[in-house]
């Protein structure tokens, strides 16, 4: 080959670039292929996973709600989390197979469309709700609500393709009778919800009157999207009602305590946080603004994160803080905040979450797995709270970040936590919770929430082609509802460019929900022009692309 030294100076030089900048086409695509492969193991080793605990659950679990994957037996989970003893439950109930409804959603995600429709039709002939069991609202909403009405959408978009038979709308009228029972729960003084409800007989008698802020904040989405497709305004009005009062409640510092009581409409607890009581209500204000366009939904949720950022957070950590003071109270990480980096990223905040996700992750390889909670203060393993039972909000938020800036550090995180789960978690029988990341015991429990959101996210980080087609939310249980524009009440105020653009009626030009960033500061500027206030937003990063590798960055 022609040396470029022989060459006048001109055309060395020009050589010279074209040979460089083919050496570097060579390279990046190479790192592209790599990349590529890499997504494409990583997809199947989490489609693996997803197949390994669904069918162990069909096979020992399933009609019941959930499967014990060390002894390849059952639990009740939906009348379990009303506290009903299995013995008390009527003797033809065989569960409400929650599993099967929590998965409906990642099925269609893997495009499983034959294993889809036969969860429909089994769920249109089978599934009651008329059963005298006491059931926790919250959970049932996210859980079962949340998973007809995903499941349902799914099957009546034509592009899925999920349905080949007919499809008469059976899990949008099984959505419909579950919402029903719920209405009885908010026939209360203040307008909140009762954590608890039985869902023969309504509210029961000497029914306990306290409930959480997640509790009462968490129903919007589910109930919302019943209403508008419904046609039955009562849902998303009963949600909407208890959502104002919560709001109507807070603190002068725009914080919410954990705990409350329906009846007197009084605070129990006044610790707050980003965290276990609190957490989905923070993700409802922002993903309710984003389906339903309502302004209102904004203005809570960026007062609501401002007072987050400043009275919680401590560089990436967020400790608690009393609502009235404001002055911190417990300095622990819980691993459901593990959430919030996601959540940031919609928000526009992607500095923030990137720092705090690293720190999650790292507490995650510490232990090998995240622990349920870590004290902050003294860098140690809470005494007691050392279970970790499958959760997903690390996947989530890794998920998130990933789809933000695509930095491939984010797929090796997946890599990392996939590693994990199933070297630690995987038995025979399907996925077991750990009862302590010290020592790694396992619990004969595979939550439901492992399949409708730990495999979810974990999947859609190395496969987004679902996300990429269309405009989705995901609700707390990762149960995806397509954003539409017939939804909107009007165009919010404060939106980004893409939003501008998704609203010329072209949802499903391939924006998606990630494209809908929106910032605080945009919004508080534009509510109170004359006072300017810092916005804990768009921390300028020190690096393009967000792509900080340490915390220094
Ligand atoms: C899920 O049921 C939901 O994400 C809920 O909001 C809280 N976290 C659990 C799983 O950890």
């Amino acid at each position: 080959m022609m040396s470029c030294t022989l060459l006048n100076p001109k055309k060395r030089l020009f050589l010279c670039l074209l040979v460089s900048l083919a050496f570097f086409l060579v390279v990046d695509t190479s790192s592209q292929q790599h990349l590529e492969a890499k997504k494409k193991l990583m997809r199947e080793k989490v489609r693996q996973m997803f197949y390994h605990a669904y069918d162990n659950y069909m096979t020992y679990a399933f009609p019941h709600d959930e499967l014990k994957p060390l002894t390849k037996s059952f639990t009740d989970s939906l009348s379990e989390l009303g506290n009903l003893k299995l013995e008390h439950l009527p003797t033809d109930y065989n569960g409400s197979a929650v599993t099967l409804v929590e998965s409906l959603s990642s099925l269609a995600i893997l495009g499983n469309s034959s294993e889809f429709e036969k969860g429909v039709r089994w769920l249109s002939d089978n599934l009651k709700f008329d059963i005298d069991a006491r059931v926790n609202l919250f959970e049932c909403n996210i859980r079962v609500l949340g998973g007809l009405i995903s499941a349902h959408l799914l099957a009546i978009d034509p592009t899925n393709r999920l349905i080949q038979g007919s499809y008469n709308n059976q899990l949008l009228r099984l959505a419909e009778d579950l919402g029903k029972r719920f209405l009885p729960a908010f026939e209360t003084p203040t307008g909140l919800p009762y954590a608890w409800i039985n869902l023969k007989n309504g509210v029961m008698e000497n029914e306990t009157t306290e409930t959480s802020t997640s509790g009462c904040g968490s129903l919007i989405l589910e109930m919302g999207a019943l209403s508008r497709l419904t046609g039955d305004p009562r849902f998303e009005s009963a949600a909407l009602r208890a959502l104002r009062q919560l709001w109507r409640m807070r603190s002068s510092l725009d914080l919410l305590g954990t705990t409350l009581d329906v009846v007197t409409g009084e605070w129990l607890e006044y610790s707050s946080s980003i965290g276990a009581g609190v957490d989905s209500f923070y993700e409802y204000l922002l993903k309710a603004y984003i389906l339903f366009g309502k302004e209102d939904y904004w203005q809570m949720f960026s007062s609501a994160y401002l007072a987050s950022q400043k009275y919680f957070r401590h560089g990436p950590w967020y400790h608690e803080a009393n609502m009235w003071s404001g002055k911190p109270t417990y300095w622990q990480l819980t691993s459901l905040q593990a959430f919030w980096p996601g959540l940031q990223v919609l928000a526009g905040d992607i500095a923030a979450a990137n720092s705090t996700h690293r720190e999650f992750f790292y507490v995650w390889e510490k232990f090998g797995i995240l622990p349920e909670r870590y004290l902050l203060d003294h860098q140690m393993i809470h005494p007691t709270m050392k279970y970790y039972p499958l959760r997903p909000e690390l996947a989530e938020s890794t998920f998130y970040l990933y789809q933000a800036t695509k930095d491939p550090w984010y797929l090796d995180v997946g890599e990392a936590m996939v590693k994990s789960l199933n070297l630690y978690t995987k038995v025979p029988g399907g996925f077991a919770s750990v009862r302590d990341v010290t020592t790694m015991q396992l619990e004969d429990h595979q939550h439901s929430f492992f399949l409708a959101e730990t495999c979810k996210y974990l999947y859609l980080l190395f496969d987004d082609s679902f996300v990429a087609k269309r405009n989705y939310i995901f609700t707390t249980e990762g149960h995806p509802i397509q954003v539409v524009s017939s939804w909107h009440e009007k165009l919010p105020k404060s939106y980004s460019g893409n939003w501008t653009l998704s609203k010329r009626g072209a949802w499903e030009s391939g924006a998606s929900a990630l494209s809908l960033q929106v910032c605080p500061s945009i919004a508080l500027n534009s509510r109170r022009p004359e006072q300017h206030r810092e916005s804990a937003c768009h921390v300028p990063d020190e690096k393009i692309n967000h792509r900080c590798r340490s915390n220094k960055e």
